[in-house]
């Protein structure tokens, strides 16, 4: 990673364009101070109402190894692995975190994806934010709080590799034509404690996408 002026000039702490090519990807480690993530990782964990969805590959059902809750506007239904997602209305403190992320990027969202990964053993298998929903080059906003993760990305075409870990308080901007050349996944890591992230994203229509685990 390199630091560079974050191009959009809007975030308070610095922020790293991360090099790659055919992607927008910007890092920001102190999105939020230790102790303002640490606050919001235990408000989340003890006020969402967390599913363990169960998922069709290729035919098979399996449980997702990690806890979710699908949140938005009212009617934004959303559909990957053969399961519609009906969103659960915006709590005051998701609200909160989205209004705050709005102005500090200068973006705007109508919908927030919060994985719960229990310990480390929970994951999320490779995949893109590519549904049909997200538009053609999709804009995620991806805030992580609790233990540090790894976040690995792939090259759709050339293979290549790019090695991230998202911190506590972190947020990750993914822009541009990142979802169509890239694909990313949460591998699992031995003894890492609970990790909550949310992927803040707009969903402009509706159809279907590519199983994953
Ligand atoms: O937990 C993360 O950092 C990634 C989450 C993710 O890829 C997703 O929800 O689509």
């Amino acid at each position: 990673m390199v630091n560079n002026p974050n191009q959009f000039g809007m975030f308070d702490n610095e922020t790293h364009v991360v090099k790659m090519p055919d992607a927008d990807v910007r890092y920001t480690p102190e999105y939020y101070s230790g102790e303002k993530a640490n606050t919001l990782f235990q408000r989340l964990h003890d006020e969402t109402s967390w599913r363990q969805e169960v998922i069709k590959v290729y035919g098979k059902s399996h449980p997702t190894p990690r806890l979710s809750c699908w949140m938005g506007d009212a009617s934004l239904d959303y559909r990957y692995s053969s399961m519609t997602m009906t969103p659960v209305p915006w709590t005051e403190l998701l609200l909160k975190i989205k209004a705050e992320l709005e102005v500090r990027s200068g973006e705007t969202f109508n919908s927030v994806l919060l994985n719960f990964y229990r310990d480390g053993q929970d994951s999320n298998g490779w995949h893109s934010d590519d549904e049909v929903e997200l538009g053609s080059e999709p804009v995620i906003a991806s805030i992580s709080l609790g233990a540090a993760r790894d976040f690995h990305m792939r090259h759709k075409q050339t293979k290549q590799k790019v090695a991230l870990t998202l911190d506590n308080g972190s947020l990750l901007m993914m822009r541009g034509a990142t979802q169509r050349c890239w694909q990313h996944h949460v591998p699992k890591r031995a003894n890492a404690e609970g990790r909550i992230n949310l992927t803040f994203r707009t969903i402009k229509q509706s159809r279907s996408g590519e199983p994953r685990l």
